[in-house]
């Protein structure tokens, strides 16, 4: 779909409004229900909703095929009434039994068959939500003791699983959402790098491209500006999780540029400067709220994401581009971060 310059799709998912549990502490919140959900999203002005399979088909595995299609056409129904859109399904393949080790690289021949399984019915649930594409955020396809698996072989089965996938459906597109570690030590697919060198492994590279999270960059140690700009030029962006993160630890999905409000601007900007969302690309927020959050209040983190986007954007559209060209003609860097920072502050610039 075309937008104009300056204008752009919000989505999030379901997960993105929790309880608050940690790894250390029950939750805090009370659950919302999905329609619920679907109704704040509408009210918070975005325009579309990402899924996991299981968000949209809750026991996904205790059901037929017919019921699963039935459910999730009521789920295309909430959207269609609100008027939202779905941006994508994701087949939650970190949670099973099945998957402890893996999906399309578990080392039991039965287990990855399920793997496949599931995601071909991930696919069909994400046809009748009418999602623009699939997301694969490939969470346990990886080790914790190196040894215990084939990382070569493991490529190749992550390859192959990717090529039963568009065969399965001529007309489904695929994103890989990269992350370096957690919960495994150690993934196969750890950056957008090695997410798209993938991609051109596959029987159509076409119809492969990315999804880039901030804190998952920042987890591998880069700009997560540059891996945008990476897959831009390969033209593989298609979605992107924005967040923030204070440095290498956990995953932690804090709210967009709460952390680092430059490294924030220059998402902003490559996104802007090359058209990003021109054909139909969303801004996705993978953003949570802090455990410390009452229930009221319990969405502010998405709304001031979306919020701080469109402040920045703003800084990027008033940039004095001829200035900052200016400054790079003569090599004069250290007055263009004095710039750079004076208008992120918003003082007045005397050059
Ligand atoms: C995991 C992550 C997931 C995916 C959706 O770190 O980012 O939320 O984005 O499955
Ligand atoms: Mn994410």
């Amino acid at each position: 779909m075309a937008k104009a310059k300056g204008q752009y799709r919000f989505s999030f998912g379901p997960w993105n409004i929790d309880e608050g549990a940690d790894p250390f502490g029950p939750p805090v919140r009370k659950p919302q229900g999905l329609a619920k959900k679907i109704k704040m999203a509408k009210k918070l002005g975005f325009d579309g909703v990402q899924f996991h399979d299981d968000d949209a088909v809750p026991d996904l595995d205790s059901k037929s095929h017919a019921e699963i299609v039935k459910e999730a056409a009521q789920v295309r129904r909430m959207l269609d009434r609100e008027g939202l859109k779905a941006e994508f399904t994701a087949p939650r393949l970190w949670f099973s039994p099945e998957t402890i080790d893996g999906a399309y690289t578990n080392n039991n021949a039965r287990l990855r068959k399920y793997a496949i399984d599931r995601t071909k019915i991930c696919i069909d649930i994400n046809n009748v939500l009418g999602g623009s594409w699939i997301v694969l955020w490939l969470a346990r396809e990886g080790s914790y003791v190196r040894e215990s698996k084939n990382p070569r072989e493991s490529v190749l089965r992550i390859r192959d699983a990717l090529d039963e996938m568009l065969d399965y459906d001529p007309k489904v597109r695929i994103l890989i959402e990269p992350k370096p570690n957690e919960p495994v030590d150690s993934a196969i697919i750890p950056t957008l790098g090695h997410a798209i060198g993938l991609s051109y492994m596959t029987i159509d590279p076409d119809r492969v491209g990315c999804l880039c999270e901030t804190a998952h960059s920042l987890l591998a140690g880069l700009d997560p500006s540059d891996d945008m700009a990476y897959a831009l030029a390969h033209e593989k962006l298609k979605s992107v999780h924005l967040n923030d993160q204070g440095g290498l630890k956990f995953d932690q999905d804090k709210t967009f540029g709460c952390h680092n409000l430059r490294v924030a601007f220059n998402q902003v900007r490559v996104l802007e400067e090359y058209s990003y969302g021109r054909n139909g690309e969303w801004v996705g927020l993978d953003v949570k709220a802090m455990r410390t959050q009452k229930q009221r209040g319990n969405t502010k983190h998405l709304s001031t994401s979306r919020e701080r986007f469109l402040f920045l954007l703003e800084k990027v559209c008033t940039l004095d581009k001829k200035l900052e060209a200016q400054l790079i003609a003569v090599r004069d860097y250290e007055e263009l971060d004095r710039y750079i920072v004076c208008h992120l502050m918003g003082v007045k610039y005397s050059g």
